[in-house]
């Protein structure tokens, strides 16, 4: 299906362990978006997750499921979506959580963004945006994720680590191969890729709510790997601006 424009508009939810979660997130995004389909990447969640979102597609054409064998991470399976959505000609490719913590009544505007932009990333911490129900130290170390992200690899973005994000398909295709995390770092991968490549990357406000059922994958070991790439790119990226200080003295 597609948008006014013509647009062939996909959303990629990953999910696992989200049974609680899968049916009121798909119900939503189909309301706020009817033209927009969307694909649940579910990694053999053992709470039926997968099933559930079966019956979804089974109702819905516009529902689509991809099934795989265990899980492999957030970026494993949205990398897995990309590539699908880019192969069956999608022209906008959206990321979307499936606990809550996105609102799918707020993709419209970032996909009137996507108009002007390669990539909309949906921002907790620009004017208009918000964290909703966050302890305030989980606030604080998102926030310090983005200001160390920024520190590093001097990326001019107020919310690099945020998951709501929509991308051209032109703009996937020519990152996807240059990604590297499978993990939850994918989305500062992503987003810096898409800079480097030259690609214009707009932010707008939107309102992240804490999810209210199921349980966070999120763990002490996730943030260690996000903390430990950055660092490392950011080393490489700032040697090679040296460098290229020397040979242009
Ligand atoms: N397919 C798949 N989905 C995953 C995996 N890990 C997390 N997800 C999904 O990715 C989305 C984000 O995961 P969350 O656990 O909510 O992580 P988060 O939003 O970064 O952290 P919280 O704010 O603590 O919820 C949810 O829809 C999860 O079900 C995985 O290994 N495989
Ligand atoms: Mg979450």
């Amino acid at each position: 299906m597609t948008d006014q424009g013509g647009e062939r508009i996909l959303v990629i939810i990953p999910t696992y362990n989200e049974s609680d979660n899968i049916e009121p997130i798909v119900t939503r995004l189909r309301r706020a978006v009817p033209g927009a389909d969307v694909l649940v990447v579910d990694d053999n969640s053992p709470d039926g997750t997968g099933e559930l979102a079966d019956r979804l597609a089974d109702a819905d054409r516009q529902v689509k499921v991809m099934h795989r064998q265990g899980k492999e991470g957030l970026g494993a399976a949205y990398l897995a979506g990309f590539r699908w959505g880019l192969d069956q000609g999608y022209d906008v490719l959206v990321e979307h959580d499936a606990d809550g913590s996105h609102q799918p009544e707020q993709l419209p505007r970032l996909l009137e963004a996507l108009e002007r932009a390669d990539m909309v990333k949906g921002s907790r911490y620009v004017a208009g945006g918000s964290v909703v129900n966050w302890p305030k130290s989980r606030e604080l170390l998102s926030r310090g994720g983005s200001w160390w992200t920024r520190l590093m690899i001097g990326l001019p973005l107020r919310d690099i680590t945020g998951g709501f994000n929509a991308f051209k398909a032109d703009t996937l295709r020519a990152v996807l191969d240059d990604i590297s995390s499978v993990g939850y770092n994918l989305q500062v991968d992503l987003t810096w890729q898409v800079v480097q490549h030259g690609f214009k990357v707009v932010e707008v406000p939107i309102d992240f709510i804490e999810r209210e059922r199921g349980q966070s994958k999120m763990s002490g070991r996730i943030v260690l790997e996000a903390l430990l790439r950055t660092t490392a790119w950011g080393v490489r990226h700032r040697l090679g601006q040296v460098a290229a200080l020397f040979k242009s003295a």
